[in-house]
């Protein structure tokens, strides 16, 4: 853990939000890269990135990775994570390409399988056996993302098999519709079973967003914010923008007394290698 620091992921696009329901919504290079300028900006250090096509539909087109993180990179030292978990309905080869052909820093690895809104995500042992022997291969440092307490226990399973390497980092996500809801019950029956010595962030989805950061602080956890999770400052007032969120996510750090972790502080923790 870093002493006195607080990693500040900022998840500003995702898969499923929609410009019908936040009309600044970032997709384009162009977009993206003023938001991750901006997100860095106001205190963030680590970009959660998921990519569209010119219909702002998802996609995992490794050449659709490429366009958007030049762009970023022309502007920003912030660290990028890419999203291997993708869209609902996603096949795990599409999931994994990117991995494979951009190479990025660190990426989700997402631990099991469950309820998404009306539809579900699939990841079985065996795919996220495939997905991190991947990452280790190509030099990427997982965000083991966990939408249940059992799904905790698969990532333990591949720590067992020694297919998963310290350092943990776990994004412990709480609201999504049809999975584990937020509750200080529920973030406590996940902590429980996380490997000693991991380091996790309270993800909350929608009105969750702002008590998980809250408690995060509290018991020494990280933050995530961004229009993939939640797009409103407060009920019923859309945030302005993704950096709006980030600021105030700024603003409860160092009002705990700590500091955003910049970029270069996460890959000299994390010993990242692909910058
Ligand atoms: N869009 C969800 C189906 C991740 O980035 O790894 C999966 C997701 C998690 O957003
Ligand atoms: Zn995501």
């Amino acid at each position: 853990m870093l002493k006195n620091k607080v990693i500040l992921t900022c998840a500003p696009t995702g898969a499923e939000t929609t410009r019908a329901e936040h009309p600044g919504l970032p997709f384009t290079p162009e977009e993206v890269a003023e938001t991750a300028v901006a997100a860095r900006e106001a205190g963030a250090g680590i970009l959660h990135l998921h990519v569209r096509d010119e219909n702002g539909i998802s996609t995992q087109n490794p050449e659709t990775f490429r366009k958007v993180i030049d762009a970023v990179r022309k502007q920003t030292d912030i660290v990028i994570e890419i999203s291997t978990g993708g869209a609902v309905g996603d096949t795990p080869e599409d999931r994994l390409r990117p991995v494979f052909e951009v190479m990025p820093e660190m990426a989700s690895l997402d631990c099991g399988s469950v309820n998404f809104g009306n539809e579900y995500i699939v990841n079985t042992l065996p795919m996220m056996r495939e997905f991190a022997t991947a990452f280790e291969k190509c030099h990427v440092q997982p965000t083991l993302e966990c939408f249940d307490p059992g799904q905790i226990a698969s990532s333990r399973q591949l720590i067992k098999e020694g297919l998963l390497k310290p350092p943990f980092f776990y994004g412990l996500a709480f609201n999504i519709r049809g999975a584990m809801p937020y509750s200080q019950a529920s973030v406590d029956a996940m902590l429980r079973q996380l490997p000693e010595d991991a380091d996790f962030t309270l993800v909350g989805i929608g009105r969750a967003q702002l008590p998980c950061q809250y408690l995060s602080l509290a018991i020494g956890g990280q933050l995530r914010v961004g229009f993939e999770d939640n797009i409103y400052y407060h009920k019923g007032v859309l945030a302005e923008n993704n950096a709006q969120l980030v600021a105030r996510a700024t603003r409860l750090i160092r009002e705990a007394g700590m500091e955003p972790a910049t970029p270069a502080e996460i890959r000299e923790y994390f010993k990242l290698s692909n910058y």
